[in-house]
């Protein structure tokens, strides 16, 4: 008998479906005690944890037994730990109970992620095997809990590398393949950045990654969920509110209550597990994205009732919206739309990917999401794509995207690969999508699921076979593109089943001919940086009708090299091309891609370091901003929403790293970071130049009339329409002199929420064919009732052929409230930066043109009268 572990006396003293004693459900962390040490080695020790939760890098580098893999070359070092068990273990005391309370109670111990290949022991038995990270586990452990004393929770985690190999070699005939990391990732469920990504280190963690809780109750709220529909008219919402209860409780209360008051609440009787009732909200409360209205958000409380007492309460934020992908034919263009509709308001969707925001998950705070996501709000964007290679991610992140009104699109994990499709593998999958669609299925700000990233691409590099006509789901199991029966069957099956509200696609990208079709669905615009490394310039051409992916490296701040360089400021590696800085930069070819796009730019030089980080960002943001400013040309309005968004890849980083991100791993914005946030401000004027030959006959090859011409348009992302007044301005770079300056349009309509074309003009010169053009700037702004709205300056490309001068009275003041930074200069000058040393300046702004005779501010917080602020440009070094 086993005495020492019946912490239930009586287990069948009460019948479970009639209890009359029933316990508050109490929820105690398992957080305190940990200590971890490698299990295959006899002599190792316990040591104790950095945190909990935690993964075995945090606890190494805490106990100073490895040095931070971030820095230097380290995590060359570090790599035998993903090769090697590591064990955890805690102790805790039960729970006291009285006798009468001991009757009917359950104790689960409720495991919310273990990464990945956990054995868990609870007193010496086995309560627990588990295969993913990303499924949360609970266990009833009422018969194992002790009475009195300890209970010891032991947690051996093997390694994930090493069994994804060994599942490789255990299915020969599956078609193993992928693109970053190596072929074992395919076969486990772990996030696939931790075997090594493009921007990222090979770091495979593993450990307690996420909170484990005992719970004790008689009776409990396992969820609360609902399903939302705002008519269209958006007067009203029908909620149904769903709880699903475990144990016998009787009854559910559910309240709806926004800004702290009661909206309605009904009572309910539980039925087979489940309680559910309808509610109808008049005038909703409705959540907007960003700038397009409020974040209202609601609570929904659920309480559990047993005999007019509450036994247990769960309660949910969420907000109603009316959320649609609206893909319909145009009358003028070929293919569907593909753009959002909220709450009726069409969104042109610039925004951002989201890669995991550290190799480490459990270190990154709640107030680091929330600075992350306000980061992207401040940028003028309106939607994360949440990125299939790394995590369902957490809990903080969705809190503050439903708080700022970012829209999320949100990836099922699987990236870049050709994934199996055994029978156990596929049995993970269907409880992980099930599991984690039940965890973030209340927020607001989830729009799209979808099922991978560039899986469907892959398909087709590899020639995978894949028959759009052939429905029969079985059968795409036994083909050597198993996992099309992930995309199109199980994920589909899930999604219609938990949130039939929300649109669930089966790829990004995906639709059309093939993936790589910009007339349909969503398209991932890599020609630009790989594929035929087209000049951003033409990013015109590369337009889709919705762009979810396209980007750009660019080198990240000074003090961020300094931070992963082993002697930081002096370390002899400080240098461009350094190894150091080279290990890095995890993207293949990146030294010469780097320098294609500069050279094909700009004047530079590798050093001084500074000024060539700062090429790098000014030619990223060059690049970004000219595909979101020509892409959003391609939203014209209701019948004519060519392009519907555009997501850069990528807005963060995991680690100190030269990489696509506009912001890097401190949050240091690279300077495109600005140049998209000019782009996607509510008013905005873009204006590009196109060569035009004209030969006077046939034949001729030696009399051809060259004209440049300039195009000019508006794009009004607000509401309401506008009527302005066009100034067009242009300037010899050289004498910096005003050659030409005209309204060009009174009272121009700009209709909202589109772009509109305005006028196209020859460049203004002197003489005709004498190759003026490539000295000129040219200045466009609008005026609405005299005051300036938007500007946009136009240069000559490429730049390296511009003669640029060095301004003799560049000014860079800060304003008497030291609220502003104030730019004027006497000659055209291309892409002034405003820097400062003290990290808590930060500016609104960044890397503006500035013509003679006008002073552009900058807004800057944290700086006073002592600050100094200084300035680089282009041509400056
Ligand atoms: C995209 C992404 C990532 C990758 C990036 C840069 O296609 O989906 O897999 O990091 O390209 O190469």
């Amino acid at each position: 008998m086993r005495t020492d572990h019946a912490f239930s006396s009586n287990p069948q003293s009460q019948p479970s479906t009639a209890p009359t004693n029933m316990t508050k459900h109490t929820i105690t962390p398992i957080n305190k005690n940990w200590t971890f040490k490698q299990g295959d080695k006899e002599d190792s020790k316990f040591l104790p944890v950095a945190q909990f939760p935690t993964n075995v890098h945090l606890d190494l580098i805490a106990n100073n037994i490895i040095a931070d893999p971030f820095i230097g070359k380290n995590e060359n070092d570090v790599q035998w730990i993903g090769e090697v068990p590591w064990v955890y273990k805690t102790t805790f005391t039960s729970p006291s109970l009285t006798k009468e309370e001991r009757g009917d109670i359950k104790a689960v111990l409720a495991f919310d992620g273990l990464d990945t290949y956990a054995t868990v022991v609870l007193n010496g038995e086995e309560i627990l095997k588990t295969e993913s990270m990303f499924i949360p586990d609970r266990v009833d452990v009422t018969t194992h809990l002790k009475k009195e004393g300890d209970n010891e929770l032991e947690i051996t985690f093997e390694s994930a590398y090493l069994k994804g190999c060994a599942i490789v070699e255990k299915y020969p005939d599956h078609h193993w393949g992928c693109w970053n990391g190596d072929t074992s990732r395919l076969a486990v469920r772990k996030a696939q950045y931790h075997w090594g990504w493009d921007w990222g280190p090979t770091l495979m963690t593993c450990g307690p990654w996420r909170p484990i809780n005992l719970e004790i109750f008689s009776s409990r709220i396992s969820d609360v969920y609902f399903t939302s529909d705002v008519d269209k008219s958006l007067r009203s919402a029908k909620l149904v509110a769903k709880t699903d209860v475990e144990g016998g409780a009787s009854d559910v209360a559910f309240t709806i209550s926004l800004d702290g008051k009661e909206v309605a609440s009904k009572t309910v009787k539980t039925s087979n597990g489940h309680a559910e009732h309808t509610f109808e909200i008049s005038d909703p409360a409705l959540w907007y994205p960003v700038r397009y209205g409020e974040q209202p958000l609601y609570t929904i409380t659920a309480s559990l009732l047993q005999s007019g007492s509450e036994i247990d309460q769960q309660t949910k934020k969420f907000g109603l919206r009316r959320a649609k992908l609206i893909q319909r034919s145009m009358p003028e263009q070929p293919g569907t739309t593909f753009f959002f509709e909220i709450n009726n308001i069409p969104i042109f969707c610039g925004g951002s990917d989201w890669i995991p925001a550290d190799n480490f998950i459990p270190r990154i705070s709640k107030e680091k999401y929330y600075d992350w996501v306000k980061l992207v709000a401040d940028g003028n964007q309106f939607m994360i794509r949440v990125w299939g290679g790394g995590i369902f991610e957490e809990q903080a992140f969705y809190d503050a995207c439903d708080e700022l009104g970012i829209l999320v699109w949100q990836d099922f994990m699987f990236g870049c690969g050709n994934y199996p499709g055994f029978p156990e593998f596929l049995a993970l999958v269907k409880t992980e999508a099930e599991e984690n669609v039940k965890l973030l299925r209340h927020h607001p700000s989830i729009v799209i699921w979808a099922g991978n990233n560039e899986d469907y691409q892959y398909q087709e590099s590899e020639g995978l076979t894949y028959d759009p006509e052939n429905k029969d789901a079985e059968s795409w199991l036994k083909t050597n593109f198993p996992a099309r029966y992930i995309y199109e069957k199980i994920l589909d099956d899930i999604c219609k089943e938990l949130i039939p509200d929300t649109y669930y696609h089966f790829g990004s990208p995906w639709g059309g001919k093939n993936t790589t079709d910009p007339t349909v669905g969503d398209l991932h615009q890599w020609n630009v940086w790989h594929g035929s490394q087209e000049k951003y310039q033409n990013f015109d051409k590369l337009v889709g009708r919705f762009v979810s992916e396209f980007g750009m490296e660019a080198f990240p701040n000074i003090k961020t090299i300094e931070s992963f360089l082993p002697l930081g400021k002096d370390d002899p590696d400080r240098f461009a091309q350094s190894s150091t800085v080279d290990f890095h930069n995890k993207a293949d070819g990146h030294e010469r891609r780097i320098a294609l796009y500069l050279v094909e730019n700009f004047r530079y030089a590798p050093d001084p370091l500074e000024q060539f980080i700062y090429s790098t960002q000014l030619m990223q943001a060059e690049c970004l901003a000219s595909a979101y400013r020509l892409w959003k040309r391609q939203w014209k309005g209701p019948g004519k929403e060519y392009c519907g968004g555009a997501l850069v890849w990528q807005i963060n980083d995991c680690w100190p790293v030269t990489s696509w991100a506009i912001v890097d791993y401190y949050l240091r914005p690279k300077h495109a970071y600005y140049t998209v946030k000019r782009e996607m401000a509510p008013i905005s004027l873009g204006v590009t130049r196109k060569e035009h030959m004209i030969p006077k006959d046939k034949h001729t090859r030696a009399y051809i009339e060259k004209k440049t011409k300039i195009e000019i348009w508006g794009s009004n992302l607000t509401l309401k329409d506008i009527t302005a007044d066009v100034v067009v301005k242009a300037f010899d770079v050289i004498s910096g002199k005003e050659t030409y300056s005209k309204t060009v349009k009174s009272d121009f309509l700009l209709p909202e929420n589109r772009s509109t074309e305005i006028i196209d003009f020859d460049v203004p010169v002197q003489h005709v064919n004498s190759g003026e053009e490539t000295r000129i700037v040219v200045a466009a702004y609008l005026y609405e009732e005299g005051v300036q709205i938007a500007r946009y300056i136009n240069w000559p490309e490429p730049l390296k052929y511009v003669h640029l001068q060095k301004p003799k009275h560049l000014t860079a003041e800060l304003s008497k409230d030291g609220k502003m930074v104030e730019l004027s200069a006497e000659v055209p000058i291309k892409g002034v930066a405003v820097e400062c040393e003290d990290e808590d300046v930060s500016f609104g702004d960044n890397l503006v043109d500035v013509v003679p005779g006008e002073v552009v501010s900058i807004a800057v917080k944290g700086a006073n009268k002592g600050t100094k602020i200084t300035t680089r440009y282009l041509g400056m070094v």
